[in-house]
C-alpha cells in the first residue's frame, strides 16, 4: 500500500513512523509513505497557502489552488490514488472503515488541513472526507497518521500470522477480555483461577463472557453489532 500525504509539516511524519510495526512494514516494502510539502505549491513569492475568510470572521482558510496543484502533481505521478480529506466534518473513522480502505485501495492520498479549515471547493477535489473522532485538534497532521497506522496493521503480512488479530477488540465487535500475566497476586489482586486451570474450553468461555459483560457495561452501543457465539 502506498500512502501519500499532502501537508505543511512533512517533518512531523518522520519520527512516528521511524520505529515499530510501521517502520518494519516500510523496510519490508509492504507500505510506502511519501509526504508532499503543500508549501511548494503556495502562491507568489511568499508561497501563500491560506487567506482571510470571505464574509469576515476569525482565523484563516486554506486556499484551494495550492491544494489542487498538490493533488494534481501527486496523482499525475501516481494514478489511481483514493483521495481523502481529513476533517471533523467527515465520516467517522472506525475499524471497519480502516478495513475497507486496506482491502479496496492500492494507494491513498491523504490531505491534511491546517488553520480553521479549507475552502469549501476543496471538497470537490477528493473522493472521501474522514474524521478520526468527535473532538477538535489544533493541527492537521495527527489524523493522517492515525489513519496510516490503523490501515497499515491490517495489511497482509504486516503483523505476521497473528491469530489474535481476529480475536481482538473491534474486529470481533466486542471489547477485549481482561488480560493477566505474572505475578499471580499483585497488591492483593489475584489472577482469576480459571486462567490457571489449564482447561482451555473453560478459559475460552470465560473470556467470551468477560468480553460480553465488559462491552455491555462500557460500550452498550457496540452490542447490537457483536457476533453470536
Ligand atoms: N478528524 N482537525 C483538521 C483543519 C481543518 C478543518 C476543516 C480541513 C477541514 C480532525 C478530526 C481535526 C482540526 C484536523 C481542524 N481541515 N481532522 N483541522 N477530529 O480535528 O480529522
Amino acid at each position: 500500500m502506498e500512502f501519500h500525504v499532502i501537508t505543511l509539516f512533512p517533518e512531523m511524519f518522520d519520527s512516528p513512523f521511524a520505529s515499530g510495526i510501521i517502520a518494519r512494514a516500510v523496510t519490508t516494502g509492504l507500505v510506502e509513505i511519501q509526504t508532499h510539502n503543500l508549501r511548494e505549491h503556495g502562491l507568489g513569492n511568499y508561497r501563500q497557502v491560506d487567506d482571510e475568510p470571505y464574509g469576515g470572521g476569525s482565523g484563516m482558510v486554506m486556499r484551494p489552488e495550492p491544494i489542487a496543484a498538490a493533488i494534481d502533481a501527486v496523482t499525475g505521478q501516481h494514478p489511481g490514488l483514493w483521495r481523502v480529506l481529513l476533517t471533523p466534518q467527515g465520516e467517522l473513522f472506525n475499524q471497519s472503515a480502516a478495513a475497507g480502505l486496506a482491502a479496496h485501495h492500492a494507494g491513498l492520498l491523504l490531505v491534511a488541513g491546517r488553520y480553521e479549515g479549507v475552502d469549501e471547493r476543496v471538497r470537490g477535489l477528493v473522493d472521501q472526507e474522514i474524521s478520526i473522532g468527535d473532538y477538535v485538534l489544533s493541527g492537521g497532521e495527527l489524523p493522517p497518521m492515525v489513519l496510516i497506522e490503523t490501515v497499515t496493521r491490517l495489511l497482509p503480512g504486516v503483523l505476521g500470522n497473528r491469530a489474535s488479530l481476529e480475536e481482538e477488540s473491534f474486529s470481533s465487535g466486542l471489547l477485549e477480555y481482561p488480560h493477566y500475566t505474572r505475578p499471580e497476586v499483585f497488591r492483593g489482586g489475584a489472577v482469576p483461577p480459571v486462567l490457571l486451570s489449564g482447561d482451555h474450553e473453560k478459559i475460552r468461555r470465560w473470556r467470551r463472557e468477560q468480553a460480553l459483560e465488559r462491552t455491555r457495561k462500557r460500550r452498550p452501543d457496540l452490542m447490537v453489532k457483536a457476533p453470536r457465539g
